[in-house]
């Protein structure tokens, strides 16, 4: 079997979404997701001048050859452009692999080791009030874990507020939207907004809250051990991930767990971090972190150390990456929990995909391969719109991280 063809396919059902469909001359395709959130067309570039002209003619069932081709033979090796290009060609591979075998892609990584993959939500609210109306309605559809967000007081546009949309879209105008951030007000109101649902929902419902790259790690500190009493699954991006030592003066501090690695592309972003077991969730996903090939390593790597997953799911991923994630998800033992921030019926319409959501858990596709495709002749009705993520300034005018 040969690759003939491979198409970069841009399209923006209500966010932009880059999808790699691989060819082959038995006319077997697979798709791969290549979204980088507000750097879409830098990825488009790649994949179309650097990655496409050399994949015509190859075996597609050579994916780790094919891996170390493209990782490599750049020379310039790993970021996040890169290494989403390649986890968009690794993922077209394993599908077309698994649909060869007539094999769903899990049956590929080691077979079933679990009945789904536990799901948790986004809840925000810019009041207590709403944020436990919105944690109410995910518990009565079966929610076992739910990410919480919470307005500040003093502050707008906070990060994780959806502004009256169903579904939270931060990239949101072509020029970066400037938001408004304190840290003092922030840890000052946290820690009330946890007291308040542990009294509402008690003390089993899995409880998250994801910092956002915000806080230096003796802030992160202070926030875990204030959070200690609620029991948190997970405190998310405490800090920004470049200093993985960082996370050292965070760990001396507080039990809180922490949970990082979204924007990781390689195993070289966490391998202190896990190896040292500065955190306790390891969030890269197949989209940004190499593909499944590379995920699987670094998920492997974590089992050694009492790492758990807990993959980025925002709408960002498209359903292609959720649907590679809930093979993976199914498949490896240290398996922790998976974000599903959901699609707009759009976005489901343009990538048709056989995951569904269940009492909690997200069930994979039993089709070969991903169980899901993108509908070119759709997708072409909704051309791209540039749209960038938001930056962040202090209330001096500071730029921070967002
Ligand atoms: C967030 C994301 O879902 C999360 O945990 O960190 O909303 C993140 O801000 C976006 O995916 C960035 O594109
Ligand atoms: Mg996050």
């Amino acid at each position: 079997m040969k690759i003939t063809d491979a198409r970069v396919i841009v399209t923006c059902p209500g966010r932009n979404f880059v999808t790699l469909k691989i060819v082959t001359d038995s006319g077997i395709t697979g798709v791969g997701d290549a979204t980088v959130n507000g750097r879409e067309m830098a990825v488009v570039a790649y994949l179309r001048e650097h990655v496409v002209p050399l994949l015509i003619g190859r075996d597609p069932a050579r994916i780790e050859d094919t891996w170390q081709y493209l990782y490599k033979g750049a020379y310039w090796r790993r970021g996040p452009i890169t290494m989403a290009a390649i986890a968009a060609v690794d993922t077209a591979l394993w599908d077309i692999k698994g649909k060869v075998a007539g094999l769903p892609v899990y049956q590929l990584l080691g077979g079933r080791s679990r009945a789904g993959a536990t799901v948790y939500g986004h809840a925000c609210g810019e009041t207590i009030e709403e944020i436990l109306r919105e944690v109410a309605r995910f518990v009565d559809r079966g929610y076992r874990a739910v990410r919480v967000q919470s307005g500040i007081p003093g502050l707008h546009g906070v990060y994780g507020i959806s502004n009256n949309t169903p579904i939270y879209e931060p990239a949101d105008a072509a020029i970066p939207t400037e938001a408004a951030w304190s840290t003092e007000r922030y840890l000052a109101h946290i820690p009330s907004v946890f007291a308040k649902l542990r009294d509402e929902f008690g003390p089993s419902l899995r409880l998250l809250h994801d910092v956002h790259h915000r806080l230096t790690p003796i802030e992160a500190a202070r926030l875990g051990k204030e959070l200690e009493p609620y029991h948190l699954t997970w405190l998310e991006d405490p800090v920004p991930a470049e200093l993985q030592e960082g996370f050292r003066l965070i760990r001396q501090h507080t039990t809180t767990p922490i949970a990082v690695g979204e924007v990781f592309n390689t195993v070289w972003d966490c391998q202190q971090l896990i190896t040292e077991q500065l955190i306790d969730y390891i969030r890269a996903t197949v989209v940004h972190a190499g593909g499944i090939t590379h995920l699987k390593r670094i998920f492997d790597l974590a089992a050694l150390y009492h790492v758990r997953s807990g993959s980025h799911g925002a709408t960002d991923m498209s359903p292609v990456c959720m649907a590679a994630a809930v093979h993976l998800d199914v498949a490896i033992p240290n398996f922790g929990l998976q974000e599903w921030a959901g699609h707009s019926g759009e976005t489901d319409r343009v990538f048709p995909h056989g995951y569904r959501y269940d009492d909690g858990y997200l069930h994979v596709s039993e089709e070969p391969g991903l169980g899901v495709d993108i509908d070119e002749e759709l997708a072409a009705q909704y051309p791209y719109k540039p749209a960038a993520l938001p930056v962040n300034r202090l209330e001096d005018g500071s730029l921070h991280s967002w």
